[in-house]
């Protein structure tokens, strides 16, 4: 059992990024049982879940002549524009009804701001407004995060770089993420993972 001063982060398992969902990645739903076993290590347990307005400006619906998984401008960079997903409220932004972790501390919700988007689970895409998840975590004494779920190029990758930015150890469980890999997306994150320092484990070893 990892004690009192690591904890896990089970990002976005949620229905619009499963198989047949809105934003869907592939074999997304085969890491929700690796998750679950994964929990039964961890006393404390965090859940994110991807939380946007339905006019959010993350969506290719919300920009004239756009269409999804083109690029734009917005005053805070480079936007990638998704299809309609994880609407607030909606069934496609519940998680999963396989995810088995009753004793999860926290549910923080993100991308709820109409013209901020967040990968991050830290500090939303403008890079500057944080969530509150770095001075939850320091005043319950966390040093060491595990970051597991989807998408391992977007969502994870840039929860455990600002993990690392924001002065904790992190660890991601490479085998139970999966990603949606667009345009080189996944090899650049690793890059950007492995160059800040973030350990690479496999489920096994975080529950031995
Ligand atoms: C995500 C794209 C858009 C993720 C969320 O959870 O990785 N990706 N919104
Ligand atoms: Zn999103």
């Amino acid at each position: 059992m990892k004690g009192q001063d690591e904890a896990l982060l089970v990002i976005d398992l949620q229905n619009d990024f499963m198989p047949g969902g809105a934003l869907a990645v592939a074999r997304g739903d085969e890491v929700v049982p690796v998750a679950n076993r994964l929990a039964r290590a961890f006393e404390h347990v965090i859940v994110t879940q991807d939380w946007h307005p339905r006019d959010h400006i993350s969506f290719a619906a919300s920009h004239a002549g756009k269409s999804p998984f083109e690029r734009i401008a917005l005053p805070y960079g480079e936007q990638v524009l998704w299809p309609v997903h994880c609407v607030q409220g909606t069934a496609g932004a519940a998680l999963h009804e396989a995810l088995d972790i009753p004793h999860a501390r926290l549910v923080i919700r993100k991308g709820y701001r109409r013209t901020i988007d967040s990968y991050s689970a830290f500090v939303e895409a403008d890079r500057k407004t944080p969530t509150g998840l770095a001075g939850y975590l320091r005043e319950s004494g966390v040093k060491r995060v595990w970051c597991c779920g989807l998408a391992t190029d977007y969502c994870v990758a840039w929860t455990a770089l600002d993990a690392r930015a924001a002065g904790f150890e992190a660890v991601v469980v490479e085998d139970a993420c999966r990603a949606i890999d667009l345009e080189g997306s996944l090899e650049r994150a690793w890059r950007d993972m492995d160059a800040a320092g973030i350990a690479r484990a496999r489920a096994e070893d975080a529950l031995r």
